[in-house]
């Protein structure tokens, strides 16, 4: 009697149990996880240097003036509304940051062959890009990104039906770039493949390619390969302090006449992180592909996520359409650029200062809000036992959760761990 009762099936939700038994615990994400321990220690002096997020001098989340004024500005007008925005978002978004990645002179622009859609910040306008591939792309659905790079990129493009492949970039020996080993990978991967490429900042090495290595990756791609290049800009004005300076790659490789696309980000540049406002530009050869193109987009969101929000992509349109708020905004960022750079400095310094061992130029050579350290795994979960400092297992640790009352703290603690280790 009992053995046939075991043979029927009968759902554990019908016995009394929970369909969702079997699920199994995952593990914390690599860089948001950090902040998730770092907020469990209850440790007085601990330092978070896991996420890529600006921190001010007092350690604090910054909301950069002008989006305040923004904001305040918005709340005030009452012809606002909340209306259902268009599946591709506010259309003055959209040419607004075609405008700022490619410059306001940009001829593909002028010549109507870029569509841009307001998506989900840098991460949204990845996944959407991916998407559209995966069921458009006439070329391999391989897409090839930096060895290492932002640990999402390998997350999002297989779930977008992509095949995820890398490339060399960072050469730990040099902490700089293998350009030869880079252009090696390149040459061997299959013609028509997708290149995901960092715009500026890269993420996590802080190492880029100069103007010249910029110029031979483009004749890989466009002479010898027929790749498609993917940028991911999500560090606009970081690198370098200058919007226009940090676009510089994506306008290059857009001026050359080719197909490009661009997923950019306001996180980081406007400090909108919570907001979710980025873009996702694609840059083809004719207008009337460009039309197609933004018809099949349409069809690729809208069983998504239907429209995207209004608030933060508001905020960046009035700051970018008056050209006293751009210009706030542009000091602003460079303060920030600025900020990260003399942490750069403060902490070469302290090291210095303390002999620890090895070669540290790297802190003040690598660009953005990343340094990529070299401290092993164990090292890094040494400092993160020892002394409450966080960062990510790769070693990677945000120049901008520095300040100068935790630089000594710091790099004491790494002085700590290198010696230990060494
Ligand atoms: N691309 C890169 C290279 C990147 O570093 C990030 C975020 C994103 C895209 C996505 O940002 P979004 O918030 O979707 O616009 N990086 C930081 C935060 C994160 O991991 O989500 C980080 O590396 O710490």
């Amino acid at each position: 009697m009992q053995d046939s009762m075991a043979s029927l099936s009968v759902s554990p939700a019908a016995a009394g149990g929970s369909c969702f038994a079997h699920v199994q615990q995952a593990p914390e994400d690599p860089i948001l996880g950090i902040t998730v321990a770092f907020n469990k220690d209850p440790s007085p002096v601990k330092v978070n240097l896991g996420v890529g997020a600006y921190r001010t001098e007092d350690g604090k989340p910054l909301l950069l003036n002008v989006v305040r004024q923004a904001e305040l500005h918005l709340v005030s007008d009452e012809s606002r509304n909340k209306e259902y925005l268009g599946i591709t978002g506010i259309v003055h978004f959209n040419k607004l940051s075609a405008q700022l990645i490619l410059g306001s002179d940009s001829p593909a622009i002028a010549e109507n062959r870029v569509v841009t859609a307001q998506c989900l910040s840098g991460t949204g306008s990845l996944r959407v890009g991916g998407e559209f591939l995966g069921r458009h792309y006439s070329g391999q659905k391989i897409i090839y990104v930096p060895s290492p790079t932002w640990g999402n990129h390998l997350k999002i493009f297989p779930l977008a039906g992509l095949e995820a492949r890398t490339y060399r970039y960072y050469d730990p020996r040099t902490k700089g770039l293998d350009y030869e080993g880079m252009l090696e990978d390149l040459r061997a991967a299959p013609n028509g493949s997708i290149l995901l490429l960092h715009a500026c900042a890269h993420n996590p090495t802080g190492v880029d390619p100069s103007q010249e290595q910029w110029e031979g990756i483009r004749r890989v791609v466009r002479e010898e390969k027929q790749f498609l290049p993917f940028f991911d800009c999500a560090y606009q004005g970081f690198a370098s302090g200058s919007l226009d300076n940090d676009a510089w790659a994506v306008r290059r490789f857009v001026g050359d006449g080719g197909e490009v696309f661009v997923a950019q980000s306001y996180a980081k540049n406007m400090g909108l992180y919570a907001e979710r406002v980025g873009a996702l530009s694609i840059i083809v050869k004719e207008p009337a592909v460009a039309t197609r193109v933004e018809s099949q987009l349409k069809l690729v969101i809208r069983p998504m996520y239907s429209t995207p929000p209004t608030h933060g992509a508001s905020i960046v349109t009035l700051i970018l359409s008056s050209k006293k708020w751009f210009e706030e905004w542009k000091e602003e960022l460079k303060a920030m650029a600025d900020r990260i750079r003399s942490m750069r400095h403060e902490l070469f310094n302290a090291l210095k200062e303390r002999q620890t061992p090895g070669n540290w130029e790297h802190i003040l050579n690598q660009i953005g809000m990343f340094t990529f350290t070299g401290l092993s795994k164990e090292q890094v979960e040494y400092m993160r036992r020892e002394d409450h400092i966080y960062m990510t297992l790769d070693g990677r640790i945000s120049m901008a959760g520095l300040n100068s009352r935790t630089v000594p703290q710091v790099a004491d603690a790494i002085h700590r761990a290198v010696v230990k280790f060494s």
